[in-house]
């Protein structure tokens, strides 16, 4: 078993009810929810011109490895209605794998710890507020 920190976002439909879908999903699918943050509203990042966005952090313990975690929080948001957009824009639901036990993980398609640790706050909270010290 490994714990993994997931950052949700959301910025379309009713996002309340998407956060809450997807931390169902998550303990369906993922792994069993060991804690989650508070639901932050934050401003969009990236591309501003946007609605706001709900964050919320939760820490799993996951029996599945990095890649296999992937695929299974890609078909998740399929499930709980994502459809492409663009880079940094509106979404229904976004569940990223933020940090991985300490291990670093480096392929085209994923990235651990994520990259947008380095400059958004918000996933910066996520993470130190579910880090154990
Ligand atoms: N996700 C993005 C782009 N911008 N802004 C906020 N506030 N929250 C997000 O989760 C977010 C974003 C791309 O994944
Ligand atoms: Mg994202
Ligand atoms: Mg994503």
């Amino acid at each position: 078993m490994a714990k993994s920190i997931l950052g949700i976002g959301t910025n379309l439909g009713n996002k309340r009810q998407n956060v809450e879908r997807a931390l169902l999903f998550i303990e369906k699918c993922a792994g069993k929810i060991l804690k989650t943050t508070e639901i932050m509203e934050t401003a969009p990042f990236g591309v501003t011109r946007q609605p706001y966005f709900l964050n919320v952090g939760v820490l799993i313990e996951t029996p599945h490895p990095p890649l296999m975690l992937l695929k299974i929080v890609k078909s998740m948001e399929k499930k709980l209605g994502r459809f492409p957009t663009y880079r940094w824009g509106p979404r229904i639901i976004d569940i990223d794998i933020l940090t991985y036990e300490n291990i670093k993980v480096r392929t085209p398609h994923l990235t651990i710890p994520h990259p947008g640790l380095k400059d958004r706050t918000f996933f910066k909270l996520i993470v130190e507020n579910l880090s154990e010290k």
